[in-house]
């Protein structure tokens, strides 16, 4: 019996795998971003993977604010949590609801909708061309390798497009800002503005390179925008934005 449960688990990851070697859009990061783009990706048909370093998901959600279970959100949000059915009280200018509820809900609606959650893969480079100057997947590797500090080379990942969902260091777009000529550096996020930060985390919210886009905290990293902290709703619509976007340019 061992020896069919380790097939079983092989061949079925195998599938996966080999099914979403090409994909459509990739996203690197399942936190608030993240989950909301690959919801409405897949919603809108795109085979979508998200790629998680952790073994869990949600990224910043779970922590609510300084671990009060929480998070809020302006109004404008009400039709985003409505179309994932996550239930809030109204309070003066905000929503609130639980944390474990919006990581619950945000991931089932992409996993219903057909998107891969693979968590344990982090995503450390991105792959490119030239003459025109696009990426066009991601390099990947274990999260327990990339702890291990063993040198093992990772595998690729080709996708139509790339979002970098990977949070407050928008890793994926500071790595290839190093290695790519993309004409653009991650000078980091600014203190803490909340309501200058929601919105404009929103309004940049797109395209960087050909290829590569960005959602969520990323935003604020690459282009210098103030933090927010455990307001959530420039998270949800930056996700909703990137995967119109995205959708757009796919056509
Ligand atoms: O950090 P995270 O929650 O980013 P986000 O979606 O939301 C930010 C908010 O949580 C909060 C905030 C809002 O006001 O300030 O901080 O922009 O989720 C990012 C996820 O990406 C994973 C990381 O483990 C986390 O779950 N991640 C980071 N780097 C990589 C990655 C990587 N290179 N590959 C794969 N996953």
């Amino acid at each position: 019996m061992e020896a069919e449960i380790t097939k079983a688990i092989i061949e079925e990851a195998t599938k996966d795998w080999l099914n979403f070697a090409r994909s459509d859009v990739v996203i690197a990061g399942a936190g608030p971003a993240g989950l909301t783009a690959g919801a409405y990706l897949a919603e809108m048909g795109l085979k979508t993977l998200i790629l998680e370093r952790k073994l869990c998901f949600g990224g910043g959600i779970g922590g609510g604010g300084m671990l009060f279970h929480k998070v809020v959100f302006e109004k404008d949000v009400k039709e985003i949590l409505d179309h994932f059915k996550i239930r809030f009280v109204e309070k003066d200018r905000f929503l609130i609801c639980d944390s474990s509820e919006l990581i619950a809900k945000l991931s089932a609606k992409c996993l219903d909708a057909g998107a891969k959650i693979i968590p344990g893969v982090g995503v450390d480079d991105v792959i490119f061309r030239e003459n025109p100057l696009r990426v066009t997947g991601v390099c990947i590797q274990w999260s327990a390798v990339e702890l291990s500090g063993l040198h093992v080379d990772p595998i690729f990942i080709e996708a139509r497009a790339v979002v970098d969902a990977t949070g407050h260091d928008a890793e994926v777009v500071a790595i290839a800002s190093r290695k790519v000529p993309i004409g653009i550096s991650v000078p980091g996020e600014r203190s803490a503005f909340a309501e200058v930060g929601e919105v404009e985390v929103v309004e940049k919210t797109g395209k960087v390179v050909e290829g590569l886009y960005i959602a969520g905290m990323a935003v604020a990293s690459v282009y210098n925008l103030p933090r927010m902290g455990p307001i959530f709703g420039g998270m949800l619509n930056s996700g909703k934005k990137v995967a119109e976007i995205i959708a757009s340019d796919l056509k």
